[in-house]
């Protein structure tokens, strides 16, 4: 394809857990208009359309299927560590480098937040240099 493939789209407000996780996610829902990769976690880059601004960020895709009830796909990123970000409503572009594993419906919120501390710095050694 010559670049990452990339989705686009407005960030909306998701069901504000990741900021008690540790990990606030940006979210943009998957329409039927572009196709998100497969459900995973991946490394990548979100970039803020209004102000052109690039972030590493790791990535997930799928219905977040560690907690009940039914959702629609999201793309979700984490900005390494930018926990102060403020992104609703702002339009973003996220681009998806490299693939980090599948999706998982993990045991306990424990399990899924030890796991998500691996995917953040396996993502930081493959984007930041
Ligand atoms: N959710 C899962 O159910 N299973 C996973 O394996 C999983 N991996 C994730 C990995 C990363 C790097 C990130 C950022 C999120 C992951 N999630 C996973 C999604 C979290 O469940 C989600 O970000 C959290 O519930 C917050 O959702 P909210 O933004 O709607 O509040």
């Amino acid at each position: 394809l010559g670049r990452p493939y990339a989705v686009r789209g407005e960030v909306v407000r998701g069901d504000q857990r990741g900021r008690e996780l540790g990990y606030p996610t940006a979210n943009v829902p998957t329409d039927g208009m572009q196709a998100a990769p497969a459900d995973g976690v991946y490394a990548g880059w979100l970039r803020r359309l209004d102000t052109g601004e690039t972030f590493p960020a790791a990535i997930s895709v799928g219905t977040n299927p560690t907690f009940d009830g039914v959702r629609a796909r999201r793309v979700e990123s984490y900005v390494l560590d930018r926990t102060d970000l403020d992104l609703y409503g702002v339009e973003v572009e996220v681009s998806f480098v490299d693939r980090l594993r599948g999706m998982t419906a993990f045991e306990s919120v424990e399990a899924l937040v030890e796991q998500m501390d691996l995917d953040v710095a396996r993502a930081r050694e493959l984007l930041v240099p």
